[in-house]
Order: C-alpha cells, then sequence, then structure tokens
C-alpha cells in the first residue's frame, strides 16, 4: 500500500489496483490536493504493466462530496482558469485500463463527474448522486451535462442538473447511471471481483474494448463500426487471441501474458 495523505494506493498481485480518496472530514472533497494526487496516480497505474484494472472508492461512508467549495468564496474567474484542472480530469480520461467506481455514500458534483470517469459504477443501496453546483450559484464543469447527457438522456438530465436533486442507488440504475446496486457493506468487495474478472482476460483485447466502445459514443455510426472492425482485426495479431482460442478447445484455463 502507497499512501498519499489524502489518496491511498493498493496495487494487489493479481493485477487490480484500488485507489481510495481519504479526505474524511470534507466528505472526500476534492481539493487541488486531491486531484493533483488522482491525476498522478492514475498516470501511474496507466503505465503499469502489472495493473489490468483500477478500483476507485471513497471508502464505506462518501464518495466525493464534489470541488472544495471552501475555495470558491473567494476564486476569481482568471484564478479559476489558470488552475487549468482539465488537465487532471484528463489523465483519468486517458487511462487505457477499465476503472470500476465502487460509490458508497453521496457522489455529488465532481464526485458524481468523477464517477462518471469510470467504465463501471457500482453502487452502495445507500448512495446518492447528484449535481447540485446549481444551489450554489454555478453548473456542472467536469463533465456534469455532458456525461449525464450521455448516460441517462436530455429529459433526467435536466432534472438533474436544474434543480441539484438527489438521485438514489436503485433510481440511478434504473436510469443508467449506475451498473449494479448491492449492499452498502458490499460495495467494494464486489468492484474488486468484477475488477479481478477483468483482470484475468486479455490485457489488449480489454482495452481496445474500452477504448472503442468509449471513443464510438461520439462518433457517427458507420465510423464507429470501422473502428470496431479494425480493432477486431488488430487482435488476431496477438498471442492472447491464440490463447485463448487454443485454450476454450483444449478445455483449459487461458494464461493471457499482454502479448
Ligand atoms: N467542500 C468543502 N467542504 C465540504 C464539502 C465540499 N464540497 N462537503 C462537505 N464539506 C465539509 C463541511 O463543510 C463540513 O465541514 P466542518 O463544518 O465539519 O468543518 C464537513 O465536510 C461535513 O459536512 P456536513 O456537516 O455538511 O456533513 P453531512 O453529512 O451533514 O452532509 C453533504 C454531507 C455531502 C450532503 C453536505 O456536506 C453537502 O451538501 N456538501 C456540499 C455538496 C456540494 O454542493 N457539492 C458540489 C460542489 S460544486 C471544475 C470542475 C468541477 C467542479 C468545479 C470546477 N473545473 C473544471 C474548474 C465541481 C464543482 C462542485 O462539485
Amino acid at each position: 500500500m502507497e499512501n498519499n495523505q489524502v489518496l491511498h494506493l493498493e496495487i494487489k498481485e493479481n493485477g487490480v489496483a484500488i485507489v481510495e480518496i481519504h479526505r474524511p472530514e470534507a466528505r472526500n472533497a476534492l481539493n487541488l490536493e486531491l486531484r493533483q494526487a488522482l491525476s498522478e496516480t492514475f498516470q501511474q497505474l496507466s503505465k503499469s504493466d502489472d495493473v489490468r484494472a483500477i478500483v476507485l472508492t471513497g471508502g464505506e461512508k462518501v464518495f466525493a462530496a464534489g470541488a472544495d467549495i471552501k475555495d470558491f468564496t473567494t476564486a476569481t474567474t482568471i484564478d479559476m482558469y489558470l488552475r487549468h484542472t482539465e488537465q487532471y480530469w484528463q489523465s483519468i480520461v486517458d487511462c487505457p485500463k477499465p476503472i470500476i467506481a465502487a460509490v458508497n455514500g453521496y457522489a455529488l458534483g465532481g464526485g458524481c463527474e468523477l464517477a462518471m470517469h469510470a467504465d463501471i459504477i457500482v453502487a452502495g443501496i445507500s448512495a446518492k448522486f447528484g449535481q447540485p453546483e446549481v444551489k450554489l450559484g454555478l453548473m456542472p464543469g467536469a463533465g456534469g451535462t455532458q456525461r449525464l447527457l450521455r448516460a441517462i438522456g436530455k429529459f433526467q438530465t435536466m432534472l438533474m442538473v436544474l434543480t441539484g436533486k438527489m438521485i438514489e442507488a436503485n433510481e440511478a440504475k434504473q436510469m443508467g447511471l449506475v451498473s449494479e446496486v448491492v449492499d452498502d457493506d458490499k460495495t467494494i468487495a464486489h468492484a474488486l471481483e468484477i475488477a479481478e474478472t477483468i483482470a484475468a482476460l486479455s490485457p489488449i483485447a480489454v482495452q481496445q474494448i474500452k477504448e472503442v466502445t468509449s471513443l464510438g459514443q461520439d462518433m457517427p455510426l458507420q465510423s464507429a463500426l470501422t473502428l470496431e472492425r479494425k480493432a477486431f482485426q488488430i487482435l488476431f495479431d496477438t498471442k492472447d487471441q491464440k490463447e485463448g482460442v487454443n485454450a476454450f478447445f483444449e478445455k483449459r484455463k487461458p494464461n493471457y501474458t499482454g502479448k
């Protein structure tokens, strides 16, 4: 386990990394230190051959209550611009490994946006999602309007971003904002199970699937289908693809090496 005051990182032998936000005194609010630490950690995990899947969590009680709003009392437009915090978020966007968010408690504002940077969201039954920025005279600034729109459609998004209304885990699942809902004490364990399943598969296939699915969402269908076909063809030149098919016929467990 590597520890920084606000972010804990553990890399397990099975290729699963656990990133845990740890600022309980401020409900895991994402201050600049935390965003920098998240960015550096995701860059490190992106490069590491030992990591095949990542679980991102805020622990048992709260995922993240958004940006640290203490700072918003005095910040000016130019302060906000010069921080270029979009670069910190981009390290997570650019991560080629699958990210599974394990959400317990509040995922609000930047916290909900952080969860939406994941590829799969597992929520504890008591989790609450929301974009309450409008209540502060603000609006979402790290993808809240656009990622929600793509996940749950215009009318549910408008309801959330225009009122700041919080959504319970089961409702979030019905809307398509959450992949699976489990008991609160099972959230992290279940996210880890999913990560372990993915980590045992071919990392090249997994990363191609993540890339094509993520990019395809914003492409015209014919271009996205072509991208998918090309990625599918590329996989035939990997040892893992031959290993997977041979293991099936030899009735044994495949051993994927990422080659
Ligand atoms: N920031 C700073 N401190 C926070 C905080 C936050 N977001 N949320 C909670 N805290 C602090 C509280 O001030 C309190 O501190 P003390 O009074 O103990 O010193 C402590 O955490 C415990 O909070 P509560 O007493 O309120 O705890 P409760 O369990 O009663 O309520 C709550 C939990 C999460 C429902 C409540 O704290 C709450 O409503 N928090 C604010 C939620 C919120 O409005 N979040 C949206 C923030 S705006 C950007 C990209 C994105 C963003 C900004 C810029 N760029 C690209 C530039 C994102 C903006 C946002 O997220």
